[in-house]
């Protein structure tokens, strides 16, 4: 059976307790979902610092777990079958967290799968989308002279905000009186539309009162307040 340390990627980044889940990750809105998750859990984890600046996304070792080059992944130790699992992608990291905690993802079938799609609704729409209105307002898309990306993303942000806001209006979380992954997932991106981006009078963020208020509610809660400091930046 393998064990972590035939990983390659647990010799740049080596564990200090290797029966613990292992997190590599920066925080970033993708990469919180992870440390907010397991702090939300209790599951025991060692975080291990990605630096964008030393461009350790495409060293070979990080490439060996995620051939993709981006944050979060992990590797379980324990995973299913006591094998270690190693997974990348924020979506599932938070599907497989949920299982293995049981917790924040509901047990009935039916509400699973709400769940799951409301998920998706992130992966595919906000991240995705958010991340543009970021590169063409603030990043290196805002010297570009022709406005319309920023416009179009500027739209699509803002449909996709009001979705949220429909959900939300009568309802404190996503799933109701559920806090759970699809939250996680999702309110990381509009803190950091309107905060890190500055998008907040572009996108006209007071028009969606209930998307603000339940963004405050999750900020205010302590576990998403240490996960959102995890890996710590040197
Ligand atoms: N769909 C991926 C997206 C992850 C992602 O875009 N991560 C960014 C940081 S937020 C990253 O690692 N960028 C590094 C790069 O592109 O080189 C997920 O949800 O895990």
């Amino acid at each position: 059976m393998p064990t972590l340390s035939d990983f390659p990627i647990s010799r740049k980044w080596p564990a200090q307790h290797p029966e613990r889940i292992q997190l590599y990750s920066l925080p970033t809105p993708n990469g919180v979902k992870a440390s907010i998750m397991l702090e939300e859990t209790g599951l025991p984890y060692d975080p291990h610092l990605v630096r964008f600046d030393a461009n350790d996304q495409m060293s070979p070792e990080f490439l060996s777990l995620n051939p993709n080059n981006k944050i979060p992944a992990i590797i379980d130790p324990n995973g299913p079958g006591g094998e270690p699992l190693a997974l990348f992608e924020s979506g599932a990291i938070l599907i497989y967290l949920a299982d293995k905690s049981g917790q924040f993802l509901p047990r009935d079938p039916a509400r699973r799968y709400e769940a799951i799609q409301w998920l998706m609704f992130q992966m595919g729409g906000i991240g995705p989308m958010f991340g543009q209105v970021g590169f063409f307002h603030k990043f290196a898309g805002k010297e570009y002279e022709d406005k319309r990306p920023l416009a179009r993303y500027v739209a699509e942000s803002q449909r996709l905000l009001g979705v949220l806001e429909g959900r939300l209006a009568r309802r404190e979380w996503i799933m109701g009186d559920e806090y759970g992954i699809a939250d996680i997932a999702v309110f990381p991106w509009v803190r950091n539309l309107v905060g890190f981006y500055e998008a907040r009078d572009l996108v006209e963020f007071d028009r969606f009162a209930n998307v603000q208020r339940a963004v405050d509610a999750f900020v205010a809660r302590p576990a998403v307040q240490r996960g959102l400091a995890i890996p710590k930046r040197d």
